[in-house]
């Protein structure tokens, strides 16, 4: 029996019951969880096949059209369900619809169509910009592309302090923090320089990074996570703020023993991937 009033019961029973909502309150109450998602911070965007939204929502109701901040000529048509500006992660589980939104850019690419979702005047995350100029480049290389996650990573962020901010150098150290780094990421990480985010600037620096790496980093500030799927963006994100975890707890000891570039690159050939050039040297 449920504890809840029914009409609560009901209007939660209802959004979570759509998948690609329950997909999304599930992995921003674990972000919030894992502590990498503060106040608002943080922000995630998929996009979805217009069979997969139509099946739950009408998708001939256009409930609300906002400006993006620029033209999106390159996803027009295209169906996403993103994070609202201001909004938790941490009470995305309660209220889906007043935290979330699913839209459509519109067939000119010049709006954007709210379909469900974003509540009481709710407008999508502020880094918008970034994540569809990142869409854009990710799916230029990889049509399974859908996913953007934007968090928060603490010892990604705390890694900015203290590392070379050279993404050779630090993706070299990312991969010898722990055996499964080089096979979960061996396009290495992007790094942009210190900007003011939720601009546009910001966006292009970010989305230049993402034609040759699926995850940028924000020095200072958090991660940008991309893949064909939720677990797969999480994944990558969880994954470098792991090694970046093992970095901050081992940087300021002495070192015995680590993996050797050679170890590096036997490890990347029994996984048959290939390690991005110019990182390792023998
Ligand atoms: O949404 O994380 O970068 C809040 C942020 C901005
Ligand atoms: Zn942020």
């Amino acid at each position: 029996m449920s504890t809840l009033p029914v009409n609560e019961y009901v209007t939660q029973h209802h959004s979570l019951d759509i998948p690609f909502v329950h997909e999304m309150a599930k992995i921003t109450q674990c972000m919030w969880k894992s502590g990498w998602d503060e106040r608002n911070g943080g922000n995630v965007s998929c996009i979805l096949d217009e069979q997969e939204v139509a099946a739950y929502i009408d998708i001939q109701d256009v409930k609300r059209t906002l400006q993006p901040a620029f033209p999106v000529h390159e996803l027009a048509g295209r169906y996403f369900i993103v994070t609202g500006s201001g909004k938790y992660f941490k009470n995305v589980l309660d209220d889906p619809a007043g935290n979330l939104g699913v839209l459509r850019v519109s067939a000119d690419g010049e709006q954007l169509e709210v379909l469900w979702g974003l509540e009481n005047g709710a407008v999508p995350t502020s880094e918008l910009p970034a994540h569809f100029m990142s869409h854009i480049e990710r799916l230029r290389v990889d049509p399974q592309h859908r996913v953007v996650i934007h968090n928060h990573a603490t010892h990604t962020l705390a890694m900015t302090f203290v590392h070379d901010l050279d993404e050779r150098a630090f993706t070299r150290t990312l991969w010898e923090m722990c055996t499964e780094c080089v096979v979960v990421f061996p396009d290495g990480i992007g790094i942009i320089p210190w900007m003011v985010p939720g601009s546009s600037q910001i966006g292009r620096a970010t989305a230049d990074k993402m034609r040759e790496h699926r995850a940028v980093i924000w020095p200072q500030h958090g991660i940008f996570g991309t893949g064909g799927c939720i677990d797969e963006a999480f994944g990558l994100i969880e994954t470098i703020e792991k090694a970046a975890q093992i970095y901050m707890l081992i940087a300021h000891l002495p070192i015995r023993q680590k993996i050797t570039q050679q170890e590096l690159i036997d490890l990347a050939q029994a996984f048959g991937v290939t390690p991005r050039a110019g990182i390792l040297e023998l």
